[in-house]
């Protein structure tokens, strides 16, 4: 009898179905998603429901469904992709979100130990930060600050893990490290693919994406942004002068609330550069270790190594940072200059698979 393990849905209903069609499960074969079944795809609510009505379906939580539950109580901000699933459940908004409060933050086989987002290496699960988990921002922070080289490198067991969130290949492949770390999300919502990891056999099925759904979705839902979105779009030195007078009493309140926004998107910039540098010096890091395995590396010239590392991260967007870190000049600056705006770094975050919701969020339903 088989476990189905799916990456990250993201409202990708047709994907799903058609990952089924290929897997073809039976009613006594679990499927189990990853976490982030909503959220920016087409179907959210079809998702939903497939997983409530389909009796030997469930999911764990992801940091999106997480991200519904806190700005439901008030805790966060909604993001965009939460402001769109919001608006299309309209009012069965509240009867989903119970629904998503039932799912467990992590589920143990007897082949493997499944989470949505990170796990800190030789720490219990039990006693794994929820942040961490979960795959929230702050438990991101809390990864990279702890964890320099990439934390599924440093895994060992006691059982094979699997999780979702970040698509770290980039390439609609499975990030698979031998009997230790299977990362199966692969970007469905992006035009990747919809994977699925089937035990006890550790078997990879996927099926392509229908197209980079989330871009589509957000035009279509631009309004929801609402209308200050141009903000995002000031340079540094234009949102600093905004953000410098947000104390005076005086301004009338447009101007105010525009100068507490513009204060609040270089805060967001501000965590989201940190996120981004450490990020960076990690994919530098995986890289040069994968080169150094080749046969002929130590015999390289200094020269002859910048080069072919150069052509290692040449496929990457952020090729040019990758490059920078490899020589040792990467500095938070440097990233800050050529994203420009908060938008320009927002893109940048999002070819790394981070988060750049929270810089959306900053506009978001703000007028
Ligand atoms: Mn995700």
């Amino acid at each position: 009898m088989r476990h189905i393990i799916i990456g990250d849905i993201h409202g990708c209903y047709e994907e799903l179905m058609e990952l089924l069609d290929v897997v073809a499960p039976t009613a006594d074969e679990g499927i189990i998603a990853i976490g982030d079944i909503v959220d920016r795809g087409p179907d959210s609510e079809k998702v939903l429901e497939f997983f409530r009505d389909t009796a030997n379906a469930m999911s764990i939580i992801g940091n999106h469904e997480r991200k519904h539950l806190m700005s439901a109580k008030g805790k966060t901000r909604p993001a965009l992709s939460q402001l769109i699933v919001k608006a299309q459940l309209s009012d069965r908004y509240d009867d989903w979100l119970a629904f998503m409060e039932t799912f467990p933050r992590h589920i143990e086989l007897d082949e493997a130990i499944l989470v949505h987002g990170m796990f800190e290496p030789g720490v219990p699960l039990e006693q794994q930060r929820e942040t961490v988990v979960i795959g929230t921002l702050t438990g991101e922070r809390f990864m990279t600050e702890n964890y320099p080289s990439p934390w599924y490198d440093q895994y060992a067991g006691p059982k094979p893990l699997i999780v979702g969130h970040h698509d770290y290949m980039r390439s609609g492949e499975p990030l698979v490290r031998e009997g230790q770390v299977y990362g199966i999300d692969t970007g469905a919502a992006h035009g990747g693919r919809l994977t699925a990891l089937l035990l006890p056999g550790f078997e990879f099925v996927s099926v392509p994406s229908r197209g980079d759904h989330w871009t589509r979705m957000r035009a279509e839902f631009a309004t929801l942004a609402g209308s200050s979105k141009s903000d995002l779009d000031l340079d540094w030195a234009k949102l600093t002068e905004f953000a410098a007078s947000s104390h005076m009493e005086a301004l009338p309140t447009p101007q105010r609330e525009r100068a507490q926004r513009c204060a609040m998107i270089l805060k967001e910039s501000d965590k989201l550069l940190g996120l981004i540098h450490d990020r960076i010096k990690e994919l530098h890091i995986s890289m040069l270790s994968e080169l150094e395995q080749s046969d002929d590396w130590s015999a390289l010239e200094l020269k002859q190594r910048t080069s072919r590392f150069a052509q290692r991260a040449q496929a990457h967007p952020a090729a040019q940072h990758l490059i920078a870190s490899y020589r040792g000049f990467l500095d938070r600056e440097r990233i800050s200059k050529r994203a420009k705006t908060p938008r320009g770094l927002a893109r940048i975050a999002e070819t790394l698979g981070i988060d750049s919701d929270t810089i959306n969020g900053t506009c978001d339903g703000a007028s």
